[in-house]
This record gives C-alpha cells, sequence and structure tokens, in this order.
C-alpha cells in the first residue's frame, strides 16, 4: 500500500489509539482558572501534562515542591504512567503492534538543550528514564530498537515482559477483523507529555508512548522525535503532543509551538495556531484527534485540539486542575 494510503487508513481506524467521545469525567474542574492565567505573575513551580493524568503530576509537585529539578519531575511524573498496568497507552501494559509486540518511545529534554530518546524499545518498562541515559551517558540523541534495549541493560535495566493478560486479549480480539479503527480520545486519555518548571524557573520536558496501537512494527510516531511530539527552549517555554504522531511530525508540531511563542504568542495562542497548521493541511478530514500542551517562561500555559475531550492537567501554588482544552471541531 501507497504510504498516503496506509497513513490514511490507519488514521481512520488506527487502532484503538485515540479516543472519541468527550467524557464527562474528565472535567472535573471546568470552572477553574487555568494555571498562568494572570499576565503580571510569573508561576513556578509548576507541572503540566497532556490528559486527566492526576498522579503523575502529583508525582511532579512532589519533586519541585522540595526544590528537585524540572528534568527530574518531568521524569518521575511520566514514570507514573509507565508503571501504570491499567493505561494501555504508555509503557507497561501499552497496546501491541499488529504483530502483538509492545513497543515503547519516549524522549526528554533539559534546560540546556540536551535531549535524548528511544524508539521502538521492547521489553524495558521505564523508557522515559533510559531516555534520559542516552541524553547523559552516550554522544548520541536517539537509540532505536535492540540497540536501545542493549543499551537499557547496559545501564541496569530490567528485562520485563510488558504485554499485560488484558492487552493481549484485547490484541486477540482485534486480529480477527484486523480492522484500523480510529477511536478519539481512547480511554479519555493517551499518550502521556509533561512539561515543568522548577523554583530556579528552569524548564524541561518528558513524552512517553506505546504508539498508535495495533500499529505495523516498526511504526515510531511523534512522541520520541524531539520538534514533533516534545520541544522545550529555556529562553521560551515548551510543548508536547498528543494523538495522531504522523500529522505531528509533518509540522514539526511542538517545535513550531515553542517558536510562535518566541515571536510573541501566548501559549494558547500558540497551540491553537499549532492545530490549525495541521487542518489546513488536512481539509478533507476531522477523523483524527491531536492535542497540543504549552508553557512558557512565565509559567503561563495553554492548550488546544482539533475534536472536544481532550483536557490537560496542571499543577502549581494555584491548584491541581484539569483543564477542558477548546478544540478546533466543536463536536
Ligand atoms: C503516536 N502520538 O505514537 C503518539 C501516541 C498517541 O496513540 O498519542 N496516540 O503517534
Amino acid at each position: 500500500m501507497k504510504r498516503r494510503n496506509f497513513l490514511k487508513n490507519s488514521t481512520l481506524t488506527t487502532a484503538g489509539m485515540i479516543s472519541v467521545p468527550f467524557l464527562a469525567s474528565c472535567q472535573e474542574n471546568p470552572k477553574q482558572k487555568t494555571a498562568g492565567t494572570d499576565s503580571n505573575k510569573t508561576i513556578k513551580p509548576i507541572a503540566i501534562c497532556t490528559w486527566n493524568f492526576m498522579n503523575a503530576t502529583a508525582k511532579a509537585w512532589e519533586v519541585l515542591e522540595k526544590g528537585g529539578s524540572s528534568l527530574d519531575a518531568v521524569e518521575q511524573g511520566v514514570m507514573v504512567e509507565e508503571a501504570d498496568l491499567n493505561n494501555e497507552t504508555v509503557g507497561n501494559g501499552g497496546r501491541p503492534d499488529r504483530d502483538g509486540r509492545v513497543t515503547l518511545d519516549a524522549c526528554i529534554m533539559d534546560k540546556d538543550a540536551n535531549c535524548g530518546a528511544v524508539l521502538c524499545m521492547e521489553n524495558i518498562a521505564h523508557p522515559i528514564s533510559v531516555a534520559r541515559k542516552v541524553m547523559e551517558e552516550t554522544p548520541h540523541v536517539m537509540l532505536v530498537g535492540k540497540g536501545a534495549e542493549q543499551f537499557a541493560y547496559e545501564q541496569g535495566f530490567k528485562k520485563t515482559n510488558l504485554l499485560t493478560e488484558k492487552a493481549k486479549k484485547e490484541w486477540l480480539e482485534w486480529k480477527k477483523d484486523s480492522q484500523y479503527e480510529t477511536i478519539i480520545n481512547i480511554e479519555n486519555h493517551d499518550t502521556i507529555g509533561m512539561l515543568a518548571i522548577d523554583k530556579d524557573g528552569d524548564i524541561a520536558g518528558a513524552c512517553t508512548t506505546s504508539g498508535m496501537a495495533y500499529k505495523m512494527a516498526g511504526r515510531v510516531g511523534d512522541s520520541p522525535i524531539i520538534g514533533a511530539g516534545l520541544f522545550v527552549d529555556n529562553e521560551v517555554g515548551g510543548a508536547t503532543a498528543t494523538g495522531v504522531g504522523e500529522e505531528v511530525v509533518r509540522t514539526v508540531g511542538s517545535f513550531l509551538i515553542v517558536e510562535l511563542m518566541r515571536q510573541g504568542k501566548s501559549p494558547q495562542e500558540a497551540c491553537e495556531e499549532g492545530v490549525k497548521r495541521i487542518m489546513k493541511k488536512n481539509k478533507d478530514r476531522e477523523d483524527f484527534q491531536i492535542g497540543f500542551i504549552a508553557i512558557n517562561k512565565k509559567g503561563e500555559t495553554g492548550g488546544y485540539c482539533i475534536h472536544p475531550g481532550f483536557t490537560y492537567r496542571t499543577y502549581s501554588e494555584e491548584g491541581h486542575i484539569n483543564n477542558p482544552a477548546e478544540s478546533f471541531l466543536k463536536g
């Protein structure tokens, strides 16, 4: 199948990956103020993540409140979801590819623009920590597949079977038809991307996923690609993405959003422009979800998505808030 046709089909259907209908349970504080809306005040520390991953932001906040670095906060924050077997879009318990293999993608970026990533890595429960090791212990930015896994073992990570019985059962069920179907806002959550500012005012980010469920073997999306799924510039801010990675890669979404903030847009305006850029290139399509979140140096935050249903969490002195994002399509 030609590449574009495959992408079209796969995003139309791709696999249990994303999720549609807006579940009210996600909006536990719909009327509360989004962190960072008072433009005269710098908000720090602060953590923000895609979706309603409250345990992840709580962990990040715990690190930040004690004076920990934004890098430690985002790593430890997203590890909560990597470890959660009930989360079938991230880490251990993630949905497999169409051959039944769970392959994980993650990247991390610090205040000095150091970054590390692992792509399509199997058998390691915490890809974000391996990505950090790539950043800190090697001269490289990305390690892929078996090389990433081998490096992880050398760094002391243990081999883990990531395919849970539940995920295996669902995959075997899916195999009966092997139909790709886009389910927008699957489980009302998805990939976790997290950004944080620590007490020193330094920004870091992390992004981790099992990717699109039942993807082709070897498929990698935006999440571990610096600039696409995640980007941080400590002078400006950071951005991260969730949703159909192919479309985020095509516009280098997170880098774009940070650059728009550099040019003066607020995080909210920049996220909106990021989504609009994608929709301009997909004039005939409404069958996929993408959500962006962003933070600037002042701790102002924003989020925007294609379909209603995407939320993002913020944790700062202003509270621990689940923020429903505005959407390009109105549902
Ligand atoms: C990807 N953006 O692999 C990621 C994952 C996701 O499953 O958000 N959807 O495209």
